[in-house]
């Protein structure tokens, strides 16, 4: 395989371990936990991984040379770091006894029901530290459910002689490994089940986790990208560039992206909600900021718009959770339909509101949201061209105050999306060395006996020599939520909070971003040089921890 320049030089990067981790690894215990909310519930559904302490790593005097092989697992989108959170963990069983072995299950979750796997070496790890994507193993959204697929995974696991999994995912998939850590334990199969915390969005993120690794990274490359734009727009000073962001859900990326590079209008969904705003009322909003800097002889502006802002429209929200509903009890006979069939379905079986809001929605937005969920339930986002949408509303809202004389400019809109662009993208220095950390941490887990946590580092805004370790039970971050029309256990989502230090920072600073021109431009994420640029942290997460 022909490898970049970067990638030669990168290969040689050490990534940087906390203190802890350094050595020999022993144990600290904290008090027992429980669950964020539905205490009750969340304890009768987890008897056997409910309750237990959190866990944090201290440097100690004797080696553990626990004998273990284990089994890793990429779930969900790709984060960039996830092959150093392997690194990480082969090193660590490694350091604890060389005869370990470490197994990667290919292509997601599915790998281990179905028994694809190859072995992880020495040699054919060497090719992937400190790089992007999840090529080495490959990744899927597989869902690990059901009693079968536990069972199935548990041949493999015996004929391996493995003794625990590690699966690194989003808040979906490690709500998963926790149901499988239960069955495993309650089966007393003897076999571990530990989580790493993967997603760009980062909203996999508690009092316990700072942040989830990818989104550094992607973040960086995305306010780039914005930064690169920005600059073509002051220079040419005739486009308005509509900018759609992934993040499935929460806006951290959107509001971090906008933190960096400080465009003149930043969406943010959970914004949108709070306020009830219809669609009209966002679009009238930018269309005045449009109109402003018209007056002004500016022409031109940037704004970013969160991949999910159109399932926090409240009418919208609404209509997607009837669908839901729908899906979940027709699916089948719904989904034998063509496409006109299908729409015309949809409008007989919906409540009147959620007819109306489905009628006023341009078809390609109809069909998106009325389309099949992804393994977890999920709208398909991505796939909705929100950008496009909301600037052909701005722009007829525009058409329309022309002709009544309240405004008088020129509105040409280009359209952008990034998402797929920076989720493989070379780990930025600390998500090269978080989620080594994140791959060690796991190890010494698994070696101490632990199931149905996740692998944790905290203090991430000092140095790395000054980062915490250990590890947070998964039950502790559970609530009830209804999915699929059911009510299920799962890891709570964190959003955007709105009486949070970073949004309350874009609150402070958009009002002069709207009316005059203050673009900073990030440049490339750097690998090397003054640790001022290289070792630079999320603005997100500097706010939130030095609050
Ligand atoms: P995870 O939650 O699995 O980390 O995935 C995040 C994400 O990148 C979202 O931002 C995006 O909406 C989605 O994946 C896209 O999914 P797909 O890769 O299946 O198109």
């Amino acid at each position: 395989m022909e490898i970049s320049a970067l990638q030669k030089e990168r290969a040689g990067y050490q990534p940087k371990l906390p203190i802890a981790l350094q050595g020999a690894v022993k144990v600290k215990e904290g008090a027992p936990t429980q669950s964020v909310d539905n205490q009750e519930d969340i304890k009768k559904l987890f008897p056997n991984t409910y309750g237990m302490p959190l866990v944090e790593f201290e440097p100690a005097t004797e080696a553990n040379n626990a004998k273990m092989n284990v089994g890793v697992i990429l779930s969900g989108g790709q984060a960039p770091g996830g092959h150093n959170v392997i690194s990480g963990l082969f090193d660590e069983i490694k350091k604890l006894n060389p005869e370990n072995r470490l197994f990667g299950f290919l292509m997601g979750p599915g790998g281990l029901v179905d028994h694809k796997y190859m072995e992880i070496t020495a040699e054919n790890l060497q090719a992937y530290r400190n790089t992007g994507g999840f090529d080495m193993i490959g990744s899927g959204r597989t869902k690990l459910e059901k009693e079968e697929q536990f069972e199935k995974g548990l041949e493999i696991i015996r004929e391996l002689d493995i003794k625990a999994i590690v699966i690194i995912g989003g808040d979906d998939s490690n709500t998963n490994a926790c149901v499988l850590a239960e069955y495993y334990a309650a089966k007393k199969y003897g076999v571990q089940v530990i989580g790493c915390p993967k997603t760009i969005d980062g909203d996999l993120k508690n009092d316990q986790i700072e942040t989830s690794f990818g989104f550094d990274t992607a973040t960086k490359t995305y306010a780039e990208l914005i930064g690169n734009i920005e600059r073509d727009c002051n220079s040419a000073r005739k486009y308005w560039h509509f900018i759609k962001l992934m993040g499935r859900s929460a806006s951290h990326i959107a509001l971090e992206c906008a933190l960096q590079t400080q465009p003149n209008i930043c969406l943010v969904s959970e914004e949108v909600e709070a306020k009830d705003m219809s669609l009209n009322a966002i679009v009238e909003d930018i269309a005045s900021t449009v109109a402003y800097r018209a007056s002004q002889g500016n022409n031109f502006g940037v704004v970013l718009i969160p991949e999910g802002l159109i399932e926090f429209v409240p009418a919208i929200g609404r209509l997607i959770q009837e669908l839901n509903d729908l899906l979940a009890a027709h699916g089948a006979e719904y989904l034998n339909l063509d496409k006109a069939a299908q729409r015309e379905y949809i409008l007989t079986h919906l409540s009147a509101e959620n007819k109306a809001t489905f009628e006023t929605l341009p078809e390609g937005v109809a069909r998106q949201l009325s389309l099949d969920r992804d393994p977890h339930g999920n709208v398909q986002v991505s796939l909705i061209e929100t950008e496009k949408l909301i600037s052909e509303m701005v722009g007829a809202k525009l058409a329309e105050w022309k002709k009544e004389g309240k405004y008088e400019g020129k509105f040409s809109a280009l359209h952008h999306f990034f998402g797929y662009e920076g989720r493989c993208a070379a780990p930025s220095n600390f998500d090269a060395d978080y989620c080594y950390a994140l791959g060690s941490s796991a190890a010494q887990l698994i070696a101490n006996g632990k199931t149905g946590y996740m692998a944790i580092v905290k203090n991430t805004t000092a140095g790395t020599d000054k980062w915490l370790a250990g590890g947070v039970p998964i039950t502790m971050m559970m609530n009830m939520e209804k999915r699929n029309g059911e009510m299920k256990p799962v890891i709570r989502k964190a959003l955007v909070e709105l009486d949070g230090a970073p949004f309350k920072a874009l609150v402070a600073q958009r009002e002069k971003w709207a009316k005059e021109t203050c673009y900073v431009y990030p440049g490339p994420i750097q690998y090397w040089g003054p640790s001022s640029v290289c070792d630079l942290t999320t603005k997100t997460l500097l706010l939130e921890q030095t609050k």
